[in-house]
C-alpha cells in the first residue's frame, strides 16, 4: 500500500479508515481461498498481482485518463454495450459488488430484504469505499430487475446515473425497443465525452472486445478437458478481473495463461484427480470478491468446470459481427448480440434452460449447482424450471440460495458434501 495510493484515495474522497479495514480483510481471505491452492498455473501470478493491487495501478490509469480529459463509465451489468463506450474513447469499468463488507452500510438506507449484489454495490458508494466508483463520470444502470432499478434512483442522488431500459421479452417489439435504447446510449456517451462515435471507431472497438471474448472462450474451452488444467476459482477470478482491467493487457494475459494450459493439457497435468466430481454452476453472477461457493465446492473435493452466469459464459459467448457498415447497422448488430444474453429477467427464458443442458454435456459435468442470491426472485423462480429440465435429462442438481455472509458456510458445506456423495455413488 504506497503513499501514492493513499494520496490518490484521499483525493478521490475515499473514507481511508474504512477502506483500510476492507483491504486488510481481503488479504487473509485471498491467501486462504487462492494462495492455498496446489499446482496453480504460473499465469495466475498476474491475476494475483491485480487483486493484491486491486485499488492501485488500475485506478491510477483511469485517473490519468480522466486528467487528460477522458471519461470513465462504470457499469453493473453485461447488458451495457461496452463497444460504444470504447468507440467514444471513454473507458468502461465493471464495478465489483461482491463483498459483505459494504452490505451493512447499504442497509442504513436500503431494505434488508434486498439482494446482496444490490446492497454491496450501493454500500460501496455510500461508504466511499470504491475508488472506481469515485473515478467514474457516469454510472450506467439497467432495468433488469426491480431492486436494481429502484436502487439506481437512489444512487442517482450521489452520482450521475443513466439507466438503460432492458426489455423483459425477446419479441420483435422488444428488440426494437432495445435497439432504440442502444442508439440512445450512443447519444448519451457522445454527449458525455464530446466525441463522435464513428463507424471506424465502432469497428475498432468491436474487434477489441471480441478479441477479449475469444480469449475467454479459449480459457473456457480448456476447462472442458479431463483432467481439468485450471481450478474453477482461478477461472472465475480471470473473468472477474476482465471486467475492470485494461482490455489489451487482459487479452495478453489470458492468452499467455491459455498457452500454458495447452501444455498442461498435453502433459495431462490437472488440478484435480480424474474422478473429482465436475460441477457446472448456474445462476446469479459472482462479483469480485465473491468466491464463496467455488471455495466450498473445491475444498470439498469437487472441481468447478464452468459457470453459466454473467461472470461466466454469458459474458463472452456471443460475438458482435465485424461486418462494418454504417453506424446504424453496427448499433443494430450490437443490440442483437446483447439480446442473446439469457438473463432471468426475460420471460420466457427457455434459451437459458437449453444453455444449461448444452453446457452440462459439453463440459462433461457430473452435477449442476444452481446458485441464487437471496431475495433474487427472477433466478429463484427460474430455478423451478431448471430443476424440471435437468431431472428430465438425468443431470443431478443442487439448489443453493445464499448471500455474501459466511453465516451459512457450515450448512452449505454439509449440503454440498451430501450432494457430492450422491454424485460419486
Ligand atoms: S444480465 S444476471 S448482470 S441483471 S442477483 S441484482 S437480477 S436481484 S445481477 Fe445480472 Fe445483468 Fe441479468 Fe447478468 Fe437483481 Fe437478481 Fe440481484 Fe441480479
Amino acid at each position: 500500500m504506497t503513499t501514492d495510493n493513499r494520496q490518490m484515495w484521499s483525493d478521490l474522497g475515499i473514507d481511508l479508515n474504512r477502506h483500510d479495514i476492507l483491504l486488510n480483510a481481503l488479504v487473509p481471505i485471498y491467501k486462504d481461498v487462492y494462495l492455498s491452492q496446489k499446482n496453480r498455473p504460473q499465469g495466475m501470478c498476474f491475476f494475483d498481482f491485480v487483486v493484491g493491487d486491486i485499488h492501485g495501478i488500475r485506478v491510477h490509469e483511469l485517473r490519468k485518463h480522466a486528467m487528460n480529459g477522458g471519461k470513465v463509465v462504470a457499469t453493473y451489468c453485461v447488458f451495457v454495450p461496452e463497444e460504444i463506450v470504447w468507440a467514444a474513447d471513454a473507458i468502461p469499468v465493471g464495478l465489483c459488488a461482491g463483498t459483505q463488507f459494504s452490505v451493512p452500510i447499504a442497509e442504513e438506507i436500503l431494505p434488508r430484504n434486498t439482494c446482496a449484489l444490490i446492497k454491496s454495490s450501493f454500500g460501496f458508494k455510500l461508504g466511499r469505499l470504491c475508488p472506481y466508483v469515485q473515478t467514474s463520470h457516469l454510472i450506467v444502470g439497467e432495468t433488469t430487475c426491480d431492486g436494481k432499478k429502484k436502487m439506481f434512483e437512489i444512487l442517482g442522488q450521489y452520482q450521475p446515473v443513466y439507466v438503460m431500459e432492458v426489455p423483459n421479452k425477446k419479441t420483435r417489439l422488444s428488440r426494437e425497443l432495445w435497439t432504440g435504447e442502444v442508439v440512445a446510449f450512443k447519444d448519451v456517451i457522445e454527449k458525455l465525452t464530446g466525441n463522435k462515435v464513428t463507424s471506424a471507431k465502432l469497428s475498432q472497438a468491436t474487434g477489441l472486445v471480441n478479441e477479449r471474448r475469444r480469449a475467454l472462450q479459449r480459457l473456457y474451452d480448456l476447462r472442458k478437458v479431463r483432467p481439468v488444467p485450471i481450478s474453477g476459482k482461478d477461472a472465475l477470478l480471470v473473468t472477474q478481473v476482465s471486467f475492470y482491467d485494461d482490455v489489451t493487457r487482459c487479452i495478453k494475459q489470458v492468452t499467455a495463461l491459455c498457452d500454458e494450459l495447452d501444455s498442461r493439457v498435453a502433459a495431462r497435468n490437472g488440478v484435480a484427480p480424474d474422478n473429482a466430481p465436475r460441477i457446472l454452476i448456474s445462476g446469479s453472477p459472482m462479483a469480485i470478491p465473491n468466491w464463496k461457493l467455488h471455495h466450498i465446492l473445491e475444498t470439498s473435493g469437487a472441481v468447478v468446470v464452468c459457470e453459466e452466469s454473467c461472470t461466466g459464459t454469458r459474458f463472452f459467448t456471443d460475438l458482435v459481427p465485424e461486418n462494418g457498415g454504417t453506424v446504424e447497422e453496427q448499433l443494430r448488430a450490437i443490440a442483437e448480440r446483447y439480446m442473446q444474453i439469457h438473463c432471468a429477467c426475460f420471460t420466457p427464458n427457455d434459451e437459458r434452460l437449453d444453455d444449461i443442458v448444452r453446457l452440462a454435456r459439453e463440459y462433461q459435468v457430473d452435477g449442476v449447482v444452481h446458485y441464487n442470491l437471496q431475495f433474487c426472485h427472477t433466478y429463484a423462480n427460474e430455478a423451478v424450471k431448471v430443476e424440471e429440465v435437468l431431472a428430465k435429462e438425468g443431470i443431478p442438481l443442487l439448489r443453493i440460495e445464499t448471500d455474501y455472509s459466511d453465516e451459512d458456510a457450515g450448512q452449505l458445506r454439509t449440503r454440498i458434501d451430501a450432494f457430492l456423495e450422491m454424485i460419486r455413488k
